[in-house]
């Protein structure tokens, strides 16, 4: 039987006022996520999840600020400032996230020589997480996405959800995004392009 389920992107602490990588009102959309998550038969959270040092981060590239690109092996990388270290409280769930009910959490960004955006790849497009075959597995056939951000993670996640075969939808109230340099506007084409429903 073909069945749903939602996936909530990087809902920690430092992608929220305060943190390190904060997306304006990041932490509004916590009550719209929990009730998207009481609604859900199946719950699967991603979790940023940096060493220190990632090369993601500006200050692991001397010269470097954060918000410039720098051309990694595989394309062009944008540099963050330091975020979602790996057992840090910036890598932690908002605190009033709940998530008790996730079936799964997946952590990405952990090797320290690529970044991963995408819930399904890393961001050399090929490696991939080990999602879509778990869904797969499971018989989801069809995802919702919400959390941060917008344009980056969430957004991500959602095209290649779509080229790997689910139905997919956004649901926008339940996002924020970062907005760099049109970046926002940008991917939301991409997705409406690519067949993701945004609602
Ligand atoms: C994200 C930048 C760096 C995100 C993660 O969750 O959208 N953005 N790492
Ligand atoms: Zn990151």
């Amino acid at each position: 039987m073909a069945e749903d389920a939602l996936i909530v992107i990087d809902l920690q602490n430092d992608f929220c006022p305060g943190g390190a990588l904060a997306v304006g009102g990041g932490d509004e959309i916590v009550p719209a996520v929990n009730r998207l998550i009481e609604q859900s038969p199946h719950v699967i959270l991603t979790q940023d999840w940096h060493p220190a040092g990632h090369s993601s981060f500006a200050s692991s590239h001397p010269g470097k600020a954060p918000f410039q690109t720098v051309a990694m092996p595989y394309g062009e990388q944008t540099l963050w400032p330091d975020h979602c270290v790996q057992g840090t409280p910036g890598a932690d769930f908002h605190p009033a996230l709940r998530w008790t009910t996730a079936e799964l959490v997946i952590r990405k960004g952990f090797r320290r020589e690529i970044d991963s955006y995408s819930a399904f790849f890393e961001n050399d497009h090929r490696t991939p997480t080990g999602l879509a075959g778990y869904l797969r597995e499971r018989g989801i056939s069809r995802v919702s996405l919400c959390g941060l951000a917008t344009d980056f993670c969430v957004a991500f996640s959602a095209l290649d959800a779509v080229a790997q075969g689910f139905s997919t939808s956004v649901v926008l109230d339940a996002c924020r995004g970062i907005d760099l340099n049109g970046s926002l506007a940008a991917m939301m084409k991409r997705m409406q392009e690519a067949g993701v429903r945004l609602i």
